[in-house]
């Protein structure tokens, strides 16, 4: 996938370089063409300042992006978020690929507790995956904030490349550029930093390192699935959804006739049941409303935006209607999972539960990681 030799490229984000016009990305004044490693004016804002990126690309762009990787040989590393595995999903892409082999990794493992199992985390993504239609070479999960894992991704990526090329793929926001850096750091370059923020949509083209005289790591710009929670929620408001650190469980005892409100963005129904506690892993931010299942659909119309936030009040009007799934518990232990908030685990006698999500969100039953 080479790129216009006579061209400078962004180190932050993979765009060309233009010095004439600032409304347009890859500007960046004449003088940041001095350095060594150039910066665009977005990526320097999004670093200093945290600002949020406003360029969206076209699909069109990253099905040509993807296309691309399946007439080369190479490793594609498929990377998504262990929160939002639904929504992490790419559509298409063992055709997308061709041949290449996929090794799938699972990210943020930083954000479980101590007390959840890996190695069952890692067989329910393998079950997923496979359960979409995607056999992966593996499955490594790793944390690119605390470099957790990072040892075995490193020796399955040189095992599975075979001196060949590597593209990190996946849908934004999944943290492929942090991986990235995580391995630079590994590696012991500390020149360059790939710009990542909590915002989707950072990496804007397909940018290149060296791995030896022959081949490369890519990294590449994510593809947005509108299915994504994150696309339901203003940019001020990522931060209280998606988990920043390690999740702390909050435990509710439950009886058959209440509701649960996940902020605004879901509601679980305790149907019937003996009663039992229903454990949160979400998001520490979050906050979680108790009330009876008789009034939970006023509540709902009432104070979605206000005291059911997020979404604020801006984006609850474009919500609409939730989806429902319902789910009969078996006795034992299951996790509820909502993807791109977390879950709920039910240790009890067994439960007929409803979950109400936006349209697109998936919610599953998984046996617990507990
Ligand atoms: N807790 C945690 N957060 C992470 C981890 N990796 C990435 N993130 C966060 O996830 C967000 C997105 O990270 P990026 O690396 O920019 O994601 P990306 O996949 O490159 O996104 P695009 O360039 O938009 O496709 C940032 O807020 C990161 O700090 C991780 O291992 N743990
Ligand atoms: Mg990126």
């Amino acid at each position: 996938m080479d790129k216009n030799e006579a061209e400078i490229y962004c180190a932050g984000c993979g765009t060309a370089i233009q010095t004439e016009d600032k409304t347009k990305v890859g500007y960046a004044p004449p003088a940041a063409l001095e350095r060594e490693a150039v910066i665009c004016q977005r990526c320097y804002r999004i670093k200093h300042y945290n600002e949020a990126s406003t360029v969206t690309l076209g699909d069109d762009e990253f099905v040509r992006i993807l296309n691309g990787i399946g007439h080369t040989k190479s490793l594609v590393v498929k990377v998504v978020d262990i929160f939002d595995f639904n929504g992490s999903w790419l559509r298409g892409l063992p055709r997308f690929v061709g041949s290449n082999p996929i090794l799938l990794v699972g990210n943020k493992a930083d954000l479980l507790p101590k007390n959840v199992n890996r190695n069952r985390l890692i067989n329910w993504i393998r079950k997923s995956a496979s359960d979409l239609g995607l056999k992966p070479v593996d499955v490594v999960l790793v944390s690119a904030r605390n470099g957790e894992g990072m040892d075995r991704l490193i020796e399955a990526m040189n095992k599975y490349r075979q001196k060949k090329d590597i593209y990190i793929v996946g849908v934004t926001n999944v943290g492929k550029s942090s991986l990235i850096n995580r391995l630079l750091k590994q590696f012991g370059e500390s020149e360059m930093e790939i710009t990542t923020s909590q915002f989707p949509g950072t990496t804007l083209d397909v940018i290149e390192i060296p791995l030896d005289e022959k081949s490369s790591l890519y990294d590449t710009p994510g593809i947005v699935n509108r299915d994504q929670i994150v696309h339901r929620i203003a940019p001020d408001e990522l931060k209280l959804v998606m988990p920043d650190k390690t999740i702390k469980p909050k435990v509710y005892q439950l009886q058959s006739g209440q509701a649960l409100f996940i902020g605004g963005l879901a509601r679980i129904d305790f149907v019937r049941g003996d009663r039992q506690p229903f454990v949160f892993y979400v998001s520490n931010h979050l906050n979680i409303h108790r009330t009876k299942l008789e009034n939970a659909d006023e509540i709902y119309g009432k104070h979605l935006g206000e005291m059911l936030s997020p979404p604020g009040k801006e984006m609850a009007e474009s919500m609409g209607k939730l989806d429902t799934f319902t789910f009969k518990v078996p006795e034992g232990k299951y996790d509820l999972v909502i993807s791109g908030l977390g879950w709920v685990a039910l240790h009890g006698s067994g439960a007929n539960v409803a979950v109400h999500v936006p349209k697109g969100v998936a919610a599953s039953l998984r046996p617990s990681l507990i």
